[in-house]
């Protein structure tokens, strides 16, 4: 049997996160939940614990304190592969992530090392996104899959299942990055390394409690990096191409 598990991280999340663990215990009672906070002051953290009390299946990794996204799957990831998971999942604790479609990513078809939630495939939707949070997704994912050349609709995501064999293939040490640059140097380095990606459409529900951690230096991270790697491939193809 397939083990699986899902990684939740929390930030101020006590209002979402009952509702998300209800969500995913509902609709997959065989899989564990391991919910990763940052010292939240909301007492999200606190909540956790003693949920894990009553439910063998749920556990709780507490940080010392806020360290951004990519440094709490990091610790998630390594928390899962220690234990020997098979499958492991990144998903939100603020309701974006419908635990309803946290089958369709686990069931994805084929053969694949990294299966995403997609917003941008058909079938996939947002709900209640301004214009301009759609226009942001739509358009940092069209330059990421025009920068990288990878073929991903939906790069950004945050709600994605991972085979524990391909994690295993990279170096997590080596990812630096966090908020939505995290989700696009993974996706990469997936595909760098062999992996196989596919996409299935999932409806993203924007939060109806607490505040994203949403800011204008996570955008600019994913901004920064992503030109940079792609002018770096780039550069690399050229220097290929004139010492053949
Ligand atoms: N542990 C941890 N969780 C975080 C951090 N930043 C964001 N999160 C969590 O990551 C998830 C997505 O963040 P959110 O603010 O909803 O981002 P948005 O959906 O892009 O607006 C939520 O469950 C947050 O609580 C962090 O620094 N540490
Ligand atoms: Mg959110």
């Amino acid at each position: 049997m397939v083990t699986t598990l899902v990684i939740i991280p929390t930030f101020n999340e006590r209002e979402s996160l009952p509702l998300q663990v209800d969500g995913v215990r509902r609709e997959r009672p065989d899989v564990d939940i391991l919910v990763v906070d940052d010292a939240s002051p909301d007492g999200t953290g606190e909540w956790a614990a003693s949920r894990a009390l009553e439910d063998p299946q749920m556990h709780v990794l507490h940080r010392p304190g806020k360290q951004g996204l990519g440094a709490a799957y990091r610790a998630g990831f390594a928390w899962g592969l220690e234990r020997g998971y098979d499958v492991l999942v990144e998903m939100d604790a603020d309701g974006s992530h419908r635990a309803e479609d946290l089958a369709r990513v686990l069931d994805a078809p084929g053969e694949w090392d990294l299966a995403i939630g997609s917003r941008w495939v058909p079938g996939g939707a947002v709900e209640n996104w301004p214009a301009h949070r759609r226009l942001l997704s739509t358009g940092a994912n069209t330059y990421v899959r025009w920068m990288l050349a990878i073929p991903v609709r939906d790069a950004t995501a945050g709600f994605r299942a991972y085979r524990a064999s391909a994690l295993r293939a990279l170096d997590l040490e080596a990812v630096e990055s966090q908020g939505y640059c995290f989700q696009v140097d993974m996706a990469w380095r997936v595909i760098r390394s062999g992996g196989a990606v596919v996409e299935v459409p999932i409806v993203f529900v924007e939060r109806e409690h607490g505040a994203s951690k949403m800011s204008g230096e996570i955008i600019r991270e994913a901004l920064v990096k992503v030109t940079v790697w792609g002018m770096k491939e780039r550069a690399a193809h050229v220097r290929r191409a004139f010492s053949k």
